[in-house]
């Protein structure tokens, strides 16, 4: 590895992959409501005792106007709508193939590489970071690096909806001691195996993506769009309210591994109540703490996991609405797709931004976790 000397960072490319199938509320609403009517009708004389609840409906209404959701890419989509199934068919492959969230990742990789000029010798470091890897070891990282022909070292780490963003850091740290020049962080969330579809609070929330960024030293960017990396700020606090419990423990804990309370589950008024709050306080300590005002902020790329989340938290910043141009929206087609939903909304939003504009990059939810880099157009 060479001596380093410069501590200043960019991120100079980013990368989107998402899988060719769609599902639109209005397939996953009457799949659901199939599977409702079902159990309602299979479980009529307990319900009518009293010794169960009746299943609710779920509706395309609800779900556009609570979350703002039309539809979400899915890795595979068979199995999905299937009211005897209710979740994915994903074929286990053999040791000598390359793993989905491998596969996903390099697509993405290839993407922000392209972009960022980058060549794998160019590379010394490689992240995996998002919400489920798909298992305990060897990392995906290093998978992905053996595919690519990257030298260096690489590992996964899980942070949740702050898994890229807490990747971007540990990125932009990695370049700022010297011990990586170009580190590229991606983020295969492949969220669909673990989404309760049979429960209506929330089947519609999540979808499936890719994304991935390059972190480097400014001195050796050639990218046509970079950002340097002003500074970076994170935050946690302990709640149960977003939740998985799926775990190696299972097997000697003796209970049902593929249980409800193993599956991603929420309290999501709470969350919404609890996390606007502090995603707000904290975006505007990181950016006054530099000594900028929120005003300044010319571009908004925040988390994505419900509109009406980001309109309140974009208020509160503002005193007034952000414009769509400011903090914009992706959800509507990708769902939430945990910590990828500021990278793609970055990625389809950064290029008409001019030298010298800032932007602010935001992850919040699950942990809970809040993760924010303060970038600007170089
Ligand atoms: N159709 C019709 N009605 C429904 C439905 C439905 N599908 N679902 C709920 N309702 C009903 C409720 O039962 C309730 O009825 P009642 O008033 O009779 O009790 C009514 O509608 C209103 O329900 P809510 O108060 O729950 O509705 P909200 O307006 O709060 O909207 C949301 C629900 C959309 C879940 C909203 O609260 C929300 O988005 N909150 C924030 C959640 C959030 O940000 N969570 C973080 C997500 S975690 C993350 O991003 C990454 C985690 C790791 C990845 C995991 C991958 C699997």
């Amino acid at each position: 590895m060479p001596s380093l000397n410069t501590n200043a960072a960019v991120i100079s490319g980013s990368g989107l992959w998402n899988p060719e199938h769609i599902i639109t509320n209005a397939e996953l609403v009457a799949a659901y409501n199939g599977w409702a009517d079902k159990y309602n009708n299979d479980h009529g004389a307990d319900i009518k005792a009293g010794k169960l609840e009746a299943k609710p409906k779920s509706s395309i209404e609800f779900i556009e106007k609570a979350s703002g959701i039309k539809q979400r890419f899915v890795y595979v989509k068979e199995g999905i709508l299937d009211i005897e199934r209710m979740r994915p068919v994903i074929p286990e492959r053999p040791e000598n193939v390359i793993s989905d969230q491998a596969e996903m990742a390099l697509h993405a990789a290839r993407d922000a590489m392209d972009a960022a000029n980058k060549k794998a010798t160019d590379i010394d470091a490689v992240i995996v970071s998002c919400a489920y890897t798909q298992r305990a070891y060897p990392a995906i990282a290093i998978e992905v690096q053996n595919a690519l022909g990257i030298n260096g070292f690489g590992f996964d780490m899980l942070v949740a909806c702050s898994a890229a963003t807490f990747a971007l850091h540990r990125a932009y740290e990695m370049v700022f001691a010297g011990t990586a020049r170009s580190v590229l962080v991606i983020n295969p969330e492949l969220t669909t195996p673990q989404i309760n579809y049979c429960d209506r609070d929330s089947h519609f929330i999540f979808g499936d993506v890719a994304t991935a960024m390059i972190v480097e030293r400014a001195d050796a960017c050639t990218a046509a769009h970079c950002y340097d990396i002003i500074s970076t700020q994170a935050l946690t606090q302990f709640s149960s309210n977003v939740r998985s419990n799926v775990s190696y423990l299972s097997r000697a804990h003796d209970v049902d591994p593929f249980g409800a309370d193993k599956l991603f589950h929420q309290d999501g008024r709470k969350v919404f109540k609890e996390v606007c709050p502090l995603a707000e306080k904290h975006i505007r300590n990181h950016v006054e703490a530099k000594g900028f005002t929120v005003s300044q902020i010319r571009r908004w790329w925040l988390h994505q996991a419900n509109i009406n989340m980001n309109t309140l938290i974009g208020k509160k910043l503002l005193g007034r609405e952000a414009t769509s141009e400011e903090a914009p929206i992706v959800l509507d087609r990708y769902a939430n797709t945990a910590s990828a939903g500021s990278i793609i909304a970055f990625h389809l939003y950064h290029q008409d931004l001019k030298k010298g504009d800032l932007g602010v990059l935001c992850s919040f939810g699950a942990g809970y976790s809040i993760g924010s880099l303060l970038l600007r157009k170089h």
